[in-house]
């Protein structure tokens, strides 16, 4: 019975798909999640070409982490292929770089699309939605029409998640050694 419980944890495996526009911070992310704090790692980061994979082994779990590019000519063609691929996922981290703020609309239609497969084809999927480079230091928070962006940014997020649907929106750097923390909605 034990050896049986034993095989079925070596076995488990869980599979997470990191996807957002180019340059929102993704790469970074998976790093960050493969515990590797070398700064030349980060520095030498390229932009993902069509879609990255790595496996990561803890005590029991194998996790694939799918990093999907996000320039513009590859996004079309990870929408069409999401519909399948997304069937046996187990997690979604959606990042938006909150630091462009110039392109939220973008990164909110980006969002949409992906939540429609996600509500067509999984809607077990544990999702979670990065607003990334959440920097110590972030000087945007400081301006007010900056401040109220990123609250309409939120509050529209929200809206858009039907609520059977488990998320969460958290706010995330890498130059905090990786923290992640909670958004409030009122
Ligand atoms: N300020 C800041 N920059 C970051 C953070 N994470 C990544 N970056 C930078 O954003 C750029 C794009 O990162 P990358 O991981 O390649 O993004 P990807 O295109 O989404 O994979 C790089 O110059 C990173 O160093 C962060 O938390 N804060
Ligand atoms: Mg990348």
């Amino acid at each position: 019975m034990n050896e049986i419980n034993k095989n079925k944890g070596i076995f488990s495996k869980k599979k997470i798909i990191v996807i957002g526009l180019d340059n929102c911070g993704k790469s970074s992310i998976v790093l960050c999640l493969r515990g590797i704090k070398n700064l030349m790692s980060f520095l030498t980061l390229k932009p993902t070409k069509g879609i990255d994979m790595d496996k990561i082994n803890t005590m029991d779990t194998e996790i694939t982490i799918w990093d999907y590019s996000g320039q513009a000519q590859y996004r079309t063609n990870h929408i069409q292929n999401l519909n399948e691929q997304i069937i046996d996922v187990n997690k979604l981290i959606y990042v938006i770089d909150i630091q462009d703020y110039k392109r939220y609309n973008l990164a909110v239609e980006y969002f949409g699309q992906i939540l429609d497969i996600i509500k067509n084809n999984n809607n077990l999927i544990e999702l979670s939605i990065f607003l990334h480079k959440w920097d110590p230091d972030l000087k945007l928070l400081k301006k007010p029409t900056k401040e109220e962006k990123i609250q309409n940014l939120v509050l529209k997020i929200n809206k858009m998640i039907p609520n059977y649907i488990k998320y969460s929106i958290q706010k995330t750097s890498i130059y905090t050694i990786f923290q992640k923390t909670d958004i409030k909605i009122k």
